[in-house]
């Protein structure tokens, strides 16, 4: 229940951010996003405002794509992310002492919460995740559910292998 409540939360809190990131910047609704040190990014350098380019995001950063570690956790931390930036998933094939892994995501939040596979879609399969790892980009403003899907969703419903991610506009790129 405190998970899915947290999946809440965070894309409430994101699209609210893209909206209203000025007005939450003074409001203690920022739930350990820190937006004073993320406007100070930008906001202190005045002169500095060259647009920033889209980045390659390594989800799980050294972890990898794997079961066991905390993507909800990850995701707040590595928070924002930006409209083109692309997400960088990283997984070896399965062999005969490893779990497969793999990339699919959820049309609706309903059934990201129920870690419904049957009602996502496959981006990737086990066999993508090698070498440079399988990429997407961030190309929509919309929320974005991401998860495992093998063992028939259990990776996703153990509550680890799952993250939302609502991408915003670069202050930047909206106000140049
Ligand atoms: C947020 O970041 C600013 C600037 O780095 C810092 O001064 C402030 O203490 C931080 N606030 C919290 C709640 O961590
Ligand atoms: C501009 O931003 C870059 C990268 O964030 C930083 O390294 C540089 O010091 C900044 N320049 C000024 C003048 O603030
Ligand atoms: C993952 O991290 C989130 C946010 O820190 C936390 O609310 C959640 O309980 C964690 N989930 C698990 C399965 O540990
Ligand atoms: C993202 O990239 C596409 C294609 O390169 C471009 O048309 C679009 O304007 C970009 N969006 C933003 C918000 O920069
Ligand atoms: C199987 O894959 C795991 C995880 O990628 C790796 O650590 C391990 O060395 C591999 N084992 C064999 C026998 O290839
Ligand atoms: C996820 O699975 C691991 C290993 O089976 C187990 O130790 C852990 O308690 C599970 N966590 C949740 C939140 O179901
Ligand atoms: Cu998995």
């Amino acid at each position: 229940m405190d998970l899915k409540f947290t999946h809440g939360v965070m894309i409430i809190v994101f699209v609210s951010a893209s909206m209203f990131s000025v007005s939450m910047a003074n409001k203690d609704w920022s739930f350990g996003f820190n937006y004073t040190d993320w406007w100070s990014r930008f906001g202190n350098h005045p002169q500095n405002k060259t647009q920033q380019q889209p980045r390659e995001i390594l989800v799980g950063g050294s972890q990898h794509w794997h079961f066991g570690y905390n993507y909800t956790d990850w995701a707040i931390k590595n928070a924002p992310f930006y409209l083109n930036d692309t997400l960088v998933f990283k997984y070896d094939a399965p062999n005969a002492t490893s779990f497969p892994h793999s990339v699919y995501m959820f049309k609706s939040y309903g059934s990201f919460l129920k870690c419904d596979i049957k009602k996502a879609k496959m981006l990737a399969s086990p066999m993508q995740g090698g070498g440079e790892g399988f990429k997407f980009v961030l190309r929509k403003w919309q929320p974005h559910f991401f998860a495992c899907g093998e063992r028939n969703g259990f990776h996703c419903s153990n509550g680890t292998m799952n993250f939302a991610v609502m991408p915003m506009f670069h202050p930047f790129w909206k106000w140049p």
